[in-house]
């Protein structure tokens, strides 16, 4: 049977990151990804990267091409009762966010790890977990006909919300909360400049808009739609009408439509496992958590999962102790928690959940508020910018 350290599942952001962390402190491990290389690298999911992401992708030697290429973004913009308000996030924070795509942070990564000749495994079927309770676990899993055993001292479950690690745990042994939205993300990736030098929320009583892009020449919308909506209902035309309807008129006005060249529609979910640790296994980004998108979580909060569990595992490896492996749930959860709260809240102000006029009323009077207020301003930027890392390992939780 072949060993390693670490067995990660998963070759999205989370597991490609772990991977080359651990790789950079000597410490072996093996991705094995259901999917083949093209069809990861060629996901479109996020698109803005809080400083500590960049930061961290920076610590794992890929962030060369991400200084070269990101957007930095110093605020974004909410629309609402036809026009728009700047939330300026360098004067409310000092900070800002980078626009980045995870289709290109998935590409250094993985760009990275065949560089350094590691241990990845595409089209790994069947993948299964056995004795995460036990020192040493084993991953069974098959590729090309045959079944093969992995042996380990740890499991890294990378594999996302539909993935099978979350799924290995008797549902008695975990608590999970969830919230799924009525409505979805209609998104259309497309090769003209944005409308926009930065990022615009729209709310709108035909429902929400959003205007982003991945760089200066391709833009990317998003549409909220209904759960029954059906791609081949939205020719590229449908859609760039429906936008300019969502966004105030000068915004529409400089709005350039064109050819989509990816059309996607996601389901929305607010979704926490707890706790994130089964014995060896440890549960790490969408396979322990789900934000809505609006308040461009999901991505980063799977990067601030990486960062306490590669710590922890140097610490066990370095040292043999595994205080930082014991308090991974708790460290996790801490921003999980501050995370979900924002991107629920951040939904809720922004998209359209029914036509009641009262409650769209309190969603204009919120917006209202908020822009009149520094104090409310100051909390909305230092979430969308990123809460501030939990301090050095060792140190008490606050
Ligand atoms: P991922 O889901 O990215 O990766 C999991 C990997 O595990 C995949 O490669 C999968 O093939 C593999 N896998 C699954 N089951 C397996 C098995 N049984 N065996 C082996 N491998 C297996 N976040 C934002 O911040 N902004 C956005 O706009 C945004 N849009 C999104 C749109 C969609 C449609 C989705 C699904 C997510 C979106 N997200 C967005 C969130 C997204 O960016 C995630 O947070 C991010 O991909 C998390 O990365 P991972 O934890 O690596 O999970
Ligand atoms: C994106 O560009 O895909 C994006 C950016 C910010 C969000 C959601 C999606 O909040």
């Amino acid at each position: 049977m072949a060993r390693t350290q670490v067995a990660i599942i998963g070759a999205g952001p989370s597991g490609l990151l772990l991977s080359q962390l651990l790789d950079l402190h000597g410490i072996d491990n093996v991705v094995l990804e259901r999917q083949s290389r093209d069809y990861v690298e060629g996901r479109i999911r996020a698109g803005v990267l809080e400083q500590g992401t960049v930061d961290l992708l920076i610590e794992a030697n890929v962030g060369e091409r991400l200084l070269r290429e990101r957007l930095v973004h110093d605020g974004f913009a909410l629309a609402f009762a036809d026009r728009t308000f700047r939330i300026d996030l360098k004067a409310l924070t000092g900070g800002a966010v980078s626009v980045y795509g995870q289709t290109e942070v998935t590409k250094d990564l993985m760009e990275a790890r065949v560089a350094a000749g590691a241990k990845l495994l595409f089209e790994a079927g069947d993948v299964s977990i056995e004795g995460f309770e036990r020192d040493h676990p084993a991953v069974r899993y098959t590729h090309e006909g045959r079944t093969y055993e992995l042996s380990c001292d740890f499991v890294a479950g990378c594999d996302g919300y539909h993935g099978i690690a979350r799924r290995s745990v008797p549902a008695a042994a975990m608590q999970t909360y969830e919230r799924v939205y009525p409505f979805g993300w209609l998104g259309i990736l497309a090769d003209v400049p944005p409308a926009s030098h930065e990022l615009i929320y729209s709310n709108h009583a035909r429902g929400f808009a959003m205007c982003s892009m991945r760089s200066l020449t391709r833009s990317r919308y998003y549409l909220q739609c209904g759960l029954d909506e059906k791609l081949e209902a939205w020719p590229d035309a449908r859609f760039w009408d429906e936008l300019r309807l969502r966004l105030p008129a000068d915004v529409a006005a400089a709005l350039v439509a064109g050819p989509s060249i990816e059309k996607s529609i996601a389901p929305l979910r607010s979704f926490v496992v707890e706790p994130l640790r089964f014995g060896q296994l440890f549960l790490v980004g969408d396979a322990a958590h789900i934000v809505p998108p609006a308040g461009a979580k999901g991505l980063n909060l799977a990067a601030a999962d990486v960062r306490l569990l590669f710590q922890a595992l140097v610490e066990r490896y370095r040292t043999g102790r595994t205080a930082l492996l014991d308090r991974y749930s708790e460290r996790c959860l801490r921003r999980i928690w501050m995370a979900e709260r924002f991107s629920w809240w951040f939904t809720s102000i922004t998209h359209k959940f029914s036509d009641d006029a009262f409650a769209q009323r309190m969603q204009l009077a919120e917006l209202e508020y908020l822009t009149g207020s520094t104090a409310a301003l100051t909390s909305l930027a230092e979430n969308y910018v990123g809460l501030p890392f939990e301090g050095p390992p060792g140190m008490s939780s606050s």
